[in-house]
């Protein structure tokens, strides 16, 4: 069977470009039709200044809002990264066979350093290392799909150059694995800034709609939005990356495709409008089952729990054929 591992890291509160460019894939299909391991990788949020009590809340929080997107225990593996200690194992492993030059050319890597000693903060080496970390959650689990979004996917190019070289070096270990990211809406752009990224960690919360954000703020985001110069509503990402941004989010609300949409809206404000109750009405169900999940705490506390045990129990194996492939003695 067909085995996927994907992450969200606990560095902010979770976006709509989460949603629409991971999660619901991994909610509707992913859980549905392979063995899937979901996972909050809070070790990576350790890799920018942090407030500890605050990665500890978003943690919780990420956790029981993959849970409110339906993911289902019973249906596929839930768990924290740093519970299962197989990931930074192999981390270091990787840290062996992977070049300081590869690690450098990342482009995460490059435009968050930038922006970490913009802050007047220093760049931590694990930044650095973190795509290392990323291999590792990946090549445990021995996983041949990776469902991410575009900006993850150099990373998943590196995972799988990794994976390739220890199998040369060292002997066959680990699954080489591939990137599958949705159809539409693989990079959700900000509402305020359609060049760039909505990302959860970045600074300017009226371009990004929270996946709790209540439905007046989301619908105000959207109506705000920053759109782009003349007055037809086309599919055009390079010359109309605003309204692109918009079609593309209304298109994979409603489950269509964002050229399609091209001519059907007379106005911008109608499309915004459109976008706006699409977003609202898609966070609805999502945000009342997160309520319900937050006033039972013991029941997300066991599929954890339950999850990292089922997680060790999957990468402990690879891990240790790795330990013993490159030269490391087995305990007695
Ligand atoms: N805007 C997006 N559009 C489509 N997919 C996205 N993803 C993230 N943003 C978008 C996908 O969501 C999954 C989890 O993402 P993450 O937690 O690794 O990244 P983030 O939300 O982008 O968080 P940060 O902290 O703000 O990271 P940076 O600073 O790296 O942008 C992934 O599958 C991701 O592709």
């Amino acid at each position: 069977m067909t085995r996927i591992f994907s992450g969200v890291k606990p560095t902010g509160h979770l976006t709509l470009g989460n949603y629409l460019g991971a999660v619901r894939q991994w909610a509707e299909v992913d859980q549905h039709r392979a063995d899937a391991l979901f996972c909050v990788v809070d070790l990576h949020a350790l890799t920018v200044d942090h407030d500890p009590g605050r990665v500890r809340r978003l943690s919780q929080q990420a956790s029981t809002l993959l849970l409110a997107s339906g993911l289902d225990p019973e249906l596929c593996t839930v768990f924290v990264q740093s519970h299962v200690d197989e990931h930074a194992r192999l981390s270091y492993l990787l840290e062996c066979v992977a070049t300081d030059g590869e690690m450098r050319r990342m482009i995460q890597y490059k435009e968050k350093s930038v922006r970490e000693r913009e802050r007047g903060g220093s760049v931590r080496l694990s930044l650095l290392t973190y795509p290392v970390l990323m291999a590792a959650d990946i090549l445990a689990y021995g996983a041949d799909e990776v469902p991410v979004g575009e900006d993850q996917t150099q990373h998943v190019e590196l995972t799988r150059d990794l994976a390739v070289r220890f199998n040369h070096r060292y002997g066959h270990t680990f699954v080489v694995p591939r990137a599958t990211p949705p159809a539409v809406a693989a990079r959700v752009m900000d509402l305020q800034d359609p060049t760039s990224k909505m990302g959860k960690s970045h600074d300017n919360g009226a371009g990004i709609v929270y996946l709790l954000d209540e439905p007046d703020v989301a619908r105000k985001k959207i109506l705000r939005a920053v759109t782009d110069s003349g007055n037809d509503v086309e599919y055009d990402p390079e010359a109309k990356p605003g309204v692109s941004n918009l079609l593309e989010i209304l298109a994979a609300c409603e489950g269509g495709n964002p050229q399609a949409l091209s001519g059907v809206y007379e106005s911008y404000g109608a499309l915004k409008k459109a976008a706006a109750e699409a977003v609202v009405e898609l966070l609805k169900p999502l945000q009342k089952r997160h309520k319900e999940l937050v006033g039972d705490s013991a029941y997300v506390e066991g599929v954890l729990r339950r999850g990292a045990e089922r997680a060790r129990e999957m990468a402990k194996p690879t891990v240790d054929t790795a330990y013993r492939a490159i030269g490391l003695l087995p305990p007695a």
